[in-house]
């Protein structure tokens, strides 16, 4: 997200058939404990004894920015739901982006325990399901859980509800192939930094967008089809392309 930042976000606009892992761990680990794109403001670490002052990059809003047609999170810990993100990434043509938030036990242990612990996780953590209600924690009679994401009718921000108290009328429908990004955008800022409580995690976006390595081959043919234009041998023995004037 730093040095490399650049280089992801023109892959994630170009759909580049490729799949990024993205380990977030909130620290530089290997080298050995400096803050880091996605520290918290005021993180003491050694390269900022007094607090870190820089706003960190949220990671799936950033590639829901750049055009990402494939957007999800998950967790280290959580084999069967990392498993299962994974897959889905693999079998998506064009470029993918995976956060996983990652335990660095030696320079920012627990970084995530608020996702990890069981009594926490119930007010933590929303897991994503296509087609499926967005509701979480412990659970309610109809067999979801007791919360729910709605649209704020104030605002169009969104909201966590108990549904116990204010029904399931406009709790909703997770689309991840909605071509719109704009709900995953606010489902990716919908967490507490502090608490990380309401995190959403699986798959946030998932669309069909033409793949970069398809076109450009297809363009490659076209220009061999249509002699002269694409021709290679007679561009290197042709005239010069430039004329000196005068
Ligand atoms: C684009 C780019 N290439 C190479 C480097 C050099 N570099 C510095 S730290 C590192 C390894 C980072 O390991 P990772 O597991 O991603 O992070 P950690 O949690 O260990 O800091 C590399 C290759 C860099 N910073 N940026």
């Amino acid at each position: 997200l730093s040095i490399g930042g650049n280089h992801l976000i023109h892959a994630l606009r170009r759909n580049v058939n490729l799949k990024i892992l993205l380990f977030n761990n909130r620290i530089y680990g290997l080298t050995k404990g400096q803050y880091s794109p996605t520290s918290e403001v005021g993180k003491i670490t050694k390269s900022t004894p007094m607090g870190s002052l820089d706003a960190p990059f949220n990671p799936v809003s950033l590639a829901l920015g750049a055009e990402a047609s494939f957007v999800a999170r998950t967790v280290d810990s959580d084999r069967k739901h990392l498993t299962s993100v994974l897959r889905e990434a693999a079998a998506h043509p064009g470029t993918a982006l995976v956060e996983i938030y990652q335990n660095c036990n030696i320079f920012n242990d627990g970084a995530f325990e608020a996702l990890k612990d069981k009594e926490q996780a119930q007010e933590a953590v929303i897991r994503l399901e296509h087609g499926q209600p967005i509701r979480f924690g412990a659970l309610a009679p109809d067999g979801f859980g007791s919360k729910g994401v709605i649209r704020d009718p104030a605002t169009g921000d969104l909201k966590v509800i108990d549904v116990r108290e204010e029904g399931t009328g406009g709790v909703l429908v997770h689309d991840a192939h909605t071509p719109s990004p704009t709900t995953a955008f606010a489902l990716s800022r919908l967490a507490d930094a502090d608490t990380l409580h309401h995190t959403p995690i699986g798959v946030l976006r998932n669309v069909d967008r033409p793949v970069y390595d398809t076109l450009m081959s297809d363009q490659l043919d076209d220009a061999i089809q249509q002699k002269g234009k694409g021709d290679l041998a007679a561009l290197l023995a042709g005239n010069d392309t430039w004329t000196v004037v005068g």
